[in-house]
């Protein structure tokens, strides 16, 4: 039987590429009316594939695939359909598809394991909309008391009512939580997002560990004033300081080895051509695969920020939205998707994660272990992200083994 399942999924991709809340780019946010689209896209392709499925209180999309047994444990195949601006077409959706693809595979078959399956669309992975990120996988994993519900969106929209709006019940979210000892496990199948897959000329990566990573709202605060009259020296200038802010992150990330550190978002007010910023707000990025390195540069930063605010006689406030420990991938279960992966004849690199992915969460309840897919150019976050379907192929047929493994183990 030819084997199209990977045509398939990219298909899918492509459909699912489709979904945007906005004309000309793929913008998917979290509990949105786009991903609303997308999560019942899915559902169909979960049911067509033998799974009964549900969304939970906060809003992930789950598909079952029962055991033999119905006391089984659960292996939960996971990743996300919410995307950042201006996204690509694989960033979290590859690995929602593939894990899809691997039940009809079985369902083809009509095979049942020793074990269910659980295919998971996680809500709200890139916390673009809200700041922070990983609701769906925290609420997974009993730590629904670390999602800010109070957080308010570009428009005022608190978290709460948008998972409300979407159909999730807010109040409940602590309910979504597993118990992890009916967890098997958790594999998350991702684009690399990086370049180094594709420099060895390797179609799968097997991943190590995964970067901490902060964020944080930096704001300064100074005075507003006529661009033509306020001489420079008496200026409280919002905007260069944040500006002095911004080149700083980039001077500490350029001299400390393994520090990345990105501002992707800032905003001016009153943001007027002849109007002296009176305030000045920056997002800050920062991580590293070392939890001692990446907290010494936090507070190096922010230590420089409030230097900053002091010479400039601005007032700086430093919100933190985000902070996650870089985390393991668990070793046995690596142990065995290496195994999987080099029954298929293919020898995976094993490298870090400076993406964060839910599977970071998912740690903290199960062994956990990713997959990493080789992306052209290593481009993501970015429309141009793009993967071969061949390489799908190879990441379905480990994915194949590995589920025949598990079973027999
Ligand atoms: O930001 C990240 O690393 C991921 O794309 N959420
Ligand atoms: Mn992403
Ligand atoms: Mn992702």
């Amino acid at each position: 039987m030819v084997d199209n399942t990977a045509s398939v999924v990219m298909d899918r991709c492509d459909q699912i590429g489709m979904i945007s809340s906005e004309e000309g780019g793929v913008v998917r946010l979290a509990y949105t009316p786009a991903l609303r689209r997308a999560q019942d896209l899915v559902a169909n392709w979960m049911q067509g594939a033998g799974m009964s499925v549900t969304e939970d209180n906060v809003g992930n999309l789950i598909g079952h695939y029962a055991a033999t047994h119905a006391d089984a444990r659960t292996l939960i195949i996971g990743s996300h359909l919410d995307s950042v601006r201006d996204a690509g077409r694989y960033d979290g959706v590859l690995g929602v598809l593939v894990g899809i693809a691997a039940v009809e595979a079985l369902q083809r078959l009509g095979r049942r394991l020793h074990y269910a399956i659980e295919v998971v669309a996680f809500a709200d992975e890139e916390g673009v909309r809200f700041g922070a990120a990983y609701s769906g996988s925290l609420a997974l994993t009993g730590h629904a008391a670390q999602i800010d519900l109070a957080r308010c969106d570009a428009a005022g929209v608190t978290l709460e009512q948008a998972i409300r709006n979407f159909g999730g019940d807010p109040d409940r979210i602590m309910h979504d939580a597993r118990r992890p000892e009916e967890l098997l496990g958790y594999l998350e199948v991702h684009i690399e997002q990086g370049p180094q897959l594709e420099a060895r000329g390797l179609p799968l990566g097997l991943v190590t560990a995964i970067a901490g990573a902060n964020r944080v709202n930096v704001q300064f605060r100074g005075t507003a004033g006529h661009a033509g009259t306020v001489p420079m020296e008496l200026r409280q200038d919002a905007l260069c300081g944040a500006a002095e802010c911004v080149l700083l992150g980039e001077e500490l990330a350029r001299t400390t080895p393994g520090l990345v550190v990105t501002v992707g978002q800032i905003s001016v007010t009153p943001g007027a051509t002849n109007v002296i910023p009176g305030e000045a707000t920056l997002s800050l990025d920062l991580r590293h695969q070392d939890d001692q390195v990446r907290q010494a540069c936090l507070a190096e930063l922010h230590t420089r920020a409030k230097a900053i605010a002091a010479t400039r006689h601005l007032v700086v406030r430093w919100e933190e939205l985000l902070s996650r420990p870089a985390v393991a991938m668990d070793p046995q279960l690596s142990n065995q998707l290496r195994r999987a992966i080099l029954a298929t004849g293919v020898t995976p690199l094993e490298l870090a994660s400076g993406a964060g992915h839910d599977a970071a969460v998912m740690a903290t309840a199960s062994a956990a272990a990713m997959l990493f897919v080789r992306c052209r150019g290593g481009i993501s976050h970015n429309p141009a992200e793009s993967v071969e379907e061949e390489d799908v192929a190879a990441a379905l047929a480990a994915l194949g083994q590995l589920l025949e493994q598990l079973d027999r183990e």
